[in-house]
């Protein structure tokens, strides 16, 4: 479904093959089955493209992902994106549709979006870095707190494969590149086995494979 070149017709999703953010974009827009055209940002080369003045202008915040309209104009914020995506193409749903579960649902990206990955993205690792301090150490103690704290929340939702309920939803989309980011910083996942059955579920999906880090077109 993603392509390299533009495709006037197409959302642009531009983003980075390993940016967790990005990925829970990437799976959302394969769910719907919505057509978009990838193109990379890459975040690290020549101190990281995201900084450049042409970024800037689509996120002044110097992060990734962006979301292009067909209008052009642009959107920010992963959950911001996939909230805008369930408007305009609403079946399959995102979200639980009960009160509760949406709720429930939201809890768990939350605490994954705005408690744990903050923590160790890539401008803050080096900050920390730059303060003299082991930004593995760091990253590995924020992604182990906050998980553990995802699959206690997780543990007392357990009302189906997915981490709410039957189907994925946006706290699957973010769980899962949180996952990859904590083998990456070399977290002990055996005690978090709701969150790794969780997981093994989600991979079985096109939408999931299709989002995969390793297959996008600037994967190193
Ligand atoms: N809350 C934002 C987070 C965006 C974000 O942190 N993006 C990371 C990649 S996952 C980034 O662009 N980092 C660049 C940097 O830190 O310099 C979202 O959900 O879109």
């Amino acid at each position: 479904m993603s392509k390299l070149k533009s495709n006037s017709q197409d959302l642009i999703l531009r983003g980075y093959w390993r940016s967790s953010a990005t990925w829970r974009v990437r799976i959302a827009l394969h769910y719907k089955q919505i057509p978009f055209t990838y193109l990379p940002v890459h975040l690290v080369k020549d101190g990281g493209e995201q900084h450049s003045q042409k970024e800037l202008q689509r996120n002044p915040l110097a992060q990734v992902p962006t979301l292009e309209l067909e209008s052009g104009e642009i959107l920010t914020q992963s959950m911001a994106i996939m909230d805008y995506l369930e408007h305009i193409h609403p079946q399959p749903s995102l979200y639980p549709e009960q009160a509760f579960d949406r709720a429930r649902c939201l809890q768990l990206a939350e605490m994954i979006n705005s408690g744990i990955q903050p923590l160790q993205n890539l401008s803050l690792l080096l900050k920390v870095a730059e303060f003299g301090q082991d930004k593995l150490t760091w990253g590995h103690d924020y992604i182990k707190k906050g998980l553990e704290a995802v699959e206690y929340v997780a543990q007392q939702s357990n009302g189906g494969p997915f981490l709410v309920g039957h189907t994925p939803t946006v706290a699957d989309f973010c769980l899962i590149p949180q996952l990859y980011n904590a083998r990456r910083f070399k977290v002990d996942l055996s005690a978090m086995p709701r969150l790794c059955e969780v997981e093994t579920k989600c991979k079985e999906l096109e939408a999931f494979q299709k989002a995969t880090p390793e297959v996008q077109s600037d994967a190193q």
